[in-house]
């Protein structure tokens, strides 16, 4: 007669967590051309014309507009590039990110 052996199994459950998402933020100012802050949303946050203009105009409306949401680091990243494309450009043009 074979013998019965029991296995026991220890599963282990996998469960990722969802990464915290932060937002990218435009702050309106008053010296950044209105094209330029388009140019930078197309290019840095690859938006159609149409989409960077109602941003770009939230923004100029309200003082601020919240441009997407991303991870941390994402974010983080795109803020600082479209920041630093407005400094090259003599520009105050400020991209900020908070916690979601
Ligand atoms: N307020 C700027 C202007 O009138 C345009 C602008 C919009 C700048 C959104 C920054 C953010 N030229």
């Amino acid at each position: 007669m074979l013998d019965t052996i029991t296995v026991e199994k220890t599963e282990t459950r996998v469960r990722p967590k969802r990464p915290r998402l932060w937002k990218v933020i435009l702050l309106n100012d008053d010296f950044t051309p209105r094209r330029f802050v388009v140019r930078v949303l197309m290019a840095v946050f690859r938006m159609t014309e149409s989409e960077a203009d109602a941003v770009m105009l939230t923004a100029h409306m309200k003082g601020a507009c919240v441009v997407a949401v991303y991870t941390r680091e994402v974010a983080d990243q795109k803020a600082k590039q479209g920041t630093e494309l407005g400094r090259d450009a003599g520009f105050p043009l400020t991209f900020t990110t908070e916690k979601e």
